[in-house]
């Protein structure tokens, strides 16, 4: 990709792309069964994710406008690790698609994901303009996974949400899986990590989580069989009263945590961006809703 630095030149380039072909390419881009659990949706979330994460409103630095995730050191940050898989597999569709930005296709890619794996429909805008790489931000921007409550009380309140947008955000967590090559943790966190579903909030709550034995880094797994993980900070949503009480809606109410879900979500890829105007809102049909 663009690793030159140079931003993109005009600023209504926007215009000139076919989102619903791009969403198509996207989806048509998910299935490998050679890469992790047969999908790139989870990682696609990931990276849609971290790349409007940074953002900062009180400086109203970071975020998804400028999709500076791509350049070093932001791409180095070790919050980062692996993300590049997911930038390389879009990366045709950048040639494709010349006139789309990368902040509008990472977000995307994580709309796509999300839609395409069973999740609600993510209202989504283009428009982010891309930046270069000397508007990286800061290490330290992304949550640190061996927190607790106060910590991502912290993270997430300087993006500008409460309590509710950030419990119903975590239920993402029921997507992929974590690798000791990236993160340092192991394991997915139920068994169908390539479906989005509100098992988040039903596994931490119905099974024991106990420390996992081994010498990496401290985390939880599922006393029953050991294949299932919870990391630390996701379990500060169970021991924390106020994130509880979402935790316990979102694992009776499917359909109110994909309510929920879809607004925080949509809310996390456009913070900080300047949309134009005349940027349209699109709600794309998923794949099997299209096609006869
Ligand atoms: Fe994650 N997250 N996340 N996350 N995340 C990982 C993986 C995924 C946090 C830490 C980690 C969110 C919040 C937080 C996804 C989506 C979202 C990993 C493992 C870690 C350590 C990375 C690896 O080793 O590959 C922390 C501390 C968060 C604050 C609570 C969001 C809500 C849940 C915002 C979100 O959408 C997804 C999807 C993955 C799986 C990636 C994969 O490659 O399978």
């Amino acid at each position: 990709y663009n690793t030159e630095g140079s931003a993109q030149a005009s600023s209504s380039s926007w215009k000139k792309v076919n989102y619903n072909n791009v969403y198509k390419d996207i989806a048509d881009l998910l299935e490998d069964e050679n890469y992790d659990d047969g999908s790139y949706g989870p990682v696609f979330v990931r990276l849609a994710w971290h790349a409007s994460g940074t953002f900062d409103h009180k400086t109203r630095t970071g975020g998804s406008s400028g999709a500076t995730i791509r350049f070093e050191p932001e791409s180095a940050h070790g919050a980062n690790a692996g993300l590049d898989a997911a930038r390389q597999r879009l990366e045709p569709l950048k040639k494709k698609y010349s006139h789309i930005s990368y902040g509008d296709l990472y977000t995307l890619a994580g709309v796509v994901a999300v839609q395409e794996l069973g999740g609600p429909t993510i209202t989504w805008r283009p428009g982010r303009r891309d930046k270069t790489a000397a508007d990286c931000t800061p290490d330290g921007r992304l949550p640190d996974a061996a927190q607790g409550a106060d910590h991502v009380r912290e993270i997430f309140y300087r993006m500008g949400f409460n309590d509710q947008e950030i419990a119903a955000l975590v239920g993402a967590h029921a997507l992929g899986r974590c690798h000791t090559s990236r993160s340092g943790f192991d394991g997915p966190w139920n068994a169908s990590p390539t479906a989005f579903t509100n098992f988040f909030y039903t596994e931490l709550l119905n099974n024991t989580w106990v420390p996992k034995k081994w010498n990496g880094p401290f985390q939880y797994v599922d006393r029953e069989s050991g294949q299932f993980m919870m990391l630390p900070a996701d379990m500060a949503f169970k021991k924390d009263s106020k994130f509880r009480v979402y935790v316990e809606k979102y694992a009776a109410d499917q359909d109110a945590f994909f309510e929920d879900f879809a607004n925080a979500f949509a809310k996390l890829l456009e913070l900080g961006v300047d949309f134009p105007e005349d940027a349209p809102f699109y709600k794309f049909k998923t794949l099997e809703e299209v096609l006869p």
